[in-house]
Parts: structure tokens; sequence; C-alpha cells
């Protein structure tokens, strides 16, 4: 038997979940990334993908380069806007304030998301 396989590179992917997003009857994936610490360079690439499955193992990849500053912790898949369209809550983690302070300095201001809630439109 051989497998077919994917490899997609996200460094410190924290959590990853399967789910019909777009409701055409094949899992696409959502994966969040937890760094140790805060990262100034971080790349959107490494934050929040959404890998969309186009069949027969294909998946294309989204990133939301708003959120990049977040150490995604935690992730949860449910319609919490009863749509019928699958969204996504993730909560971020800041170890310190030194660390908070650095993502303001970097940011240029406070307005962090700690807890984001992505729906679709
Ligand atoms: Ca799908
Ligand atoms: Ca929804």
């Amino acid at each position: 038997m051989i497998l077919k396989k994917i490899f997609f590179p996200m460094y410190d992917c924290s959590k990853a979940m399967a789910r019909d997003f777009d409701n055409d009857g094949d899992l696409d994936i959502i994966a969040a990334s937890l760094f140790g610490s805060y990262q100034e360079n971080k790349k959107p690439t490494e934050s929040i993908v959404y890998l969309m499955n186009n069949g027969n193992m294909d998946f294309s990849a989204s990133y939301i380069p708003e959120v990049m500053h977040g150490n995604w912790l935690t992730m949860e898949v449910g319609d919490f806007n009863k749509d019928n369209l699958l969204d996504v809550v993730l909560g971020t983690y800041v170890f310190d304030v030194q660390e908070l302070m650095k993502i303001i300095e970097v940011n240029g201001n406070a307005k962090i998301p700690q807890v984001l809630l992505l729906t679709q439109f």
C-alpha cells in the first residue's frame, strides 16, 4: 500500500483540526501555532493557516496576516453564529508583561486579540 503524503511546513504548530469548513464533503484543516516566546519576526504563514482541501490530497493554504502576533494556545470549532458554516475560536497566550510590552512595541498599539472568533461570509 502506498499512501500519498502531504507536508506543510509550519513551525511550532500547536493544534490542527480537520473539519469540512466549506461544506463540500471533504475535510479541510485549520492549524494554529504557539510559540514559547514572542517572535517579532514571525510571518503570517506561521500563525494561523487554513488548508482548503481541493481533492486528491491537494490543499490550498490561506493566511490571516492581522493575527500574526498571537501565540495561539487553544482552538475550537463550532457554528457559533448558527449560519450552518463552521467558525473557529482561538485564544492566545502572553507569558508576562515584558512579552506584552514587546508585542505592543512591534504592533504600535495595545490592541492585541486575546480571544479571536473567525467566521465565514
Ligand atoms: Ca471541505
Ligand atoms: Ca457559523
